[in-house]
């Protein structure tokens, strides 16, 4: 039996929880629910998609998504950046050099739990350390994601120490957000807010007023507790994303000439994505004392803005 058969076997749920075939030859989850529905794949526990009833999909994915090769990740979604954000902070216990981001955005995740009520469907993975992860980054420990689609998407990644000493990590749920056209879309919430820039000629500053895209951006804000809204005036559509757990936010756009140099990148794709990520990272690293956890949760939602350019609630 196939691992797709025997998950659906253990937890398919007619109308709720669904299997299809997913990158790197492991499922992808379908969890739907009456406000919206989302796609998890097991390689990288990274959520692909998700739809809010009466919305546009949220989230960007790259079409070659299905032809990611082991040991990349997934382009577009909401990437797993753990147990590092951006560069690892040393190398590997041997020496050679580290995959950006960590490693659990390309591991295959375990499915341990699916629970559905009324209003929300939630699926619940994990990855433990292996000889394969010992040898990256030589820490025992217990992750696991939860997803749940409601009326929002809700995305936590809890960290546990399994180790007897301390461990220090960063990390992000790099959050892909698909817009009409990068050139009509702002980013607000981080106004006022210090920013290392990381574009090329790039020079730390502060935030003044919304974030509009003109050239390739990469600000990591390291002291950003509060949401972020992704206004996208293509769409009349704002995504809010609001957090717990997370004291950095990122915002990056590659634009034309760095998307050229990405092979998982059409040219064009620049033009429809913007990322704002809920990170821990750009400052202190959190420190997990041994048999302590940690969370990061990212809440996301979608309105529609009415003639004003106010959010229409439900
Ligand atoms: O979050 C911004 C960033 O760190 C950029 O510098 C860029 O490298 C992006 O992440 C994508 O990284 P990846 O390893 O997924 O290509």
């Amino acid at each position: 039996m196939t691992l797709l058969e025997s998950l659906s076997k253990k937890f398919t749920a007619p109308g709720r929880i669904a299997f299809r075939d997913g990158p790197c030859g492991a499922p992808i989850i379908v969890l739907v629910a009456p406000h919206g529905s989302c796609e998890v794949a097991l390689y990288g526990a990274h959520v692909l998609s998700y739809r809010p009833l009466g919305h546009s999909p949220v989230l960007w994915m790259a079409k070659s998504m299905m032809d990611t090769k082991p040991g990349k990740a997934i382009r577009g979604g909401i990437p797993v950046c753990w147990p590092w954000f951006g560069a690892a902070p040393c190398p590997a216990p041997d020496g050679s050099p580290l995959p950006a981001h960590g490693f659990a955005r390309t591991q295959v995740w375990t499915l341990r739990k699916t629970e559905y009520g009324a209003q929300e469907t939630t699926v619940f993975l994990t990855l433990d350390d292996s000889e394969a992860t010992r040898a990256l980054w030589p820490h025992r420990f217990h992750l696991e994601l939860t997803v749940t689609v409601g009326e929002r998407l809700d995305v936590t990644l809890e960290t546990t120490n399994r180790d007897a000493a301390p461990f220090e990590i960063t990390e992000a749920l790099h959050s892909y957000f698909r817009v009409t056209d990068i050139a009509e879309t702002k980013v607000r919430g981080l106004s006022g807010l210090d920013y290392l820039d990381k574009a090329p000629g790039g020079r730390d500053a502060t935030q003044g007023g919304d974030i509009a895209f003109t050239s390739e951006t990469d600000r990591v804000f390291p002291n950003a507790t509060d949401s972020a809204a992704v206004i996208d005036e293509g769409l009349r559509r704002v995504i809010l994303v609001e957090k717990q757990g997370s004291s950095a936010t990122v915002v990056w756009n590659p634009w034309a000439e760095k998307a050229a140099k990405m092979a998982d990148l059409a040219a064009d794709d620049y033009l429809r994505f913007v990322c704002v990520e809920t990170a821990n990272c750009g400052g202190a690293p959190v420190a997990v004392a041994p048999g302590a956890s940690h969370s990061v949760t990212a809440h996301l939602s979608a309105a529609l803005l009415d003639k004003d350019g106010k959010p229409v609630m439900k």
